[in-house]
C-alpha cells in the first residue's frame, strides 16, 4: 500500500468536555502533588476540597504517603477525613501547618478570594492563616475580575445575639454599593443556618463595586457582633485552575 502523498498537517484534537465536578477533581489531584510525607495538612471543605481529601486518603492507604496529619476546616471534612483514614489533629496541638488545600467561591486576578458559601469560613481562615503554603483549587467558573462584584453572596459570620442589628450595621456599611444583607437559612429545616461554631451567616449582596477590599475588610471586622468574613485577602500562595484547555498553576 502506498503511503498517502501528504499527511494532514494537523489532526483535530479530541473534543473532551469535562463536567464541572471533573474539573474540580483535576484541580484537586494536581494540588495533592504538592503533598509530601510527614506534612501537617490543612484539609479544606466543599465539593472541590473533598476530592483532595479523598485522594490523600487513597495515597495513604497505598503507602505512597506516610506520617500525614490533617487539620480539618469543618465538621464535615473531619468526618470525611476519618472515613478515608487520615489521622487528625488541631491547631492547638499543631499550630504550624505545612500546606493547606481548599476551594473558593471567587478568585480575582490577585488571588484574593471569597470563601464561605459553604459556611466554614471561620475555621478555614484560622487554619489557612496558619499555613506556610495555601493552595487554592478551583474550576475556571470561579474566576472573577472583582471579588464581591459577581452578584453572588459575600458571607459574614456573626454571633446570633441581636443578629438583625448586626445585619443592618453591615448593610449600612455598604449602602453606597446597594448592599442587601440576608440571614442565611438552612434549606432543609427552614431555620437559620448555624455554623460549626454555633454562629449565623449574613450574606451580603452588592449592586456596585465595594472599592478597596482592605478598607472593606477592616470596616466589617470592626463591627461588634461580627466574628469573621469570607474575604481571604493575600492569603493564597498558589492557585490551581482547571478548565477545558487544561490546568494552570499560578504562584504568588
Ligand atoms: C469551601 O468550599 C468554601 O470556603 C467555599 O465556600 C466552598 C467552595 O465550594 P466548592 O468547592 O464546593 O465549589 O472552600
Amino acid at each position: 500500500v502506498n503511503p498517502p502523498l501528504m499527511a494532514p498537517l494537523y489532526s483535530s484534537p479530541p473534543q473532551v468536555i469535562f463536567t464541572q465536578d471533573e474539573l474540580k477533581k483535576i484541580a484537586a489531584y494536581k494540588a495533592v502533588e504538592f503533598v509530601q510525607s510527614g506534612m501537617v495538612l490543612g484539609l479544606g471543605t466543599g465539593s472541590t476540597a473533598k476530592h483532595a481529601v479523598t485522594r490523600i486518603g487513597e495515597l495513604l492507604q497505598q503507602g505512597k504517603l506516610t506520617n500525614i496529619i490533617g487539620i480539618p476546616t469543618s465538621k464535615m471534612t473531619h468526618e470525611l477525613a476519618l472515613s478515608v483514614g487520615i489521622p487528625l489533629s488541631d491547631l492547638d496541638s499543631h499550630p504550624v501547618v505545612d500546606l493547606a488545600i481548599d476551594g473558593a467561591d471567587e478568585v480575582d486576578p490577585y488571588m484574593n478570594l471569597v470563601k464561605g458559601r459553604g459556611g466554614s469560613l471561620l475555621r478555614e481562615k484560622m487554619i489557612e492563616g496558619a499555613c506556610k503554603k495555601f493552595v487554592v483549587i478551583v474550576d475556571e467558573s470561579k474566576l472573577v475580575e472583582h471579588i464581591g462584584g459577581s452578584g453572588l453572596a459575600m458571607p459574614v459570620e456573626i454571633v446570633p445575639f441581636c443578629w438583625k442589628f448586626t445585619a443592618e450595621r453591615l448593610r449600612l456599611l455598604f449602602e453606597e454599593a446597594g448592599c442587601i444583607a440576608k440571614l442565611r437559612m438552612d434549606r432543609e429545616s427552614g431555620e437559620p443556618f448555624v455554623t460549626d461554631n454555633k454562629n449565623y451567616i449574613i450574606d451580603l449582596y452588592f449592586k456596585k463595586d465595594i472599592g478597596d477590599l482592605i478598607v472593606a475588610s477592616d470596616a466589617i471586622l470592626r463591627l461588634p457582633g461580627v466574628v469573621e468574613h469570607g474575604m481571604f485577602l493575600g492569603m493564597a500562595t498558589t492557585l490551581i485552575v482547571a478548565g477545558e484547555l487544561g490546568v494552570r498553576v499560578k504562584n504568588k
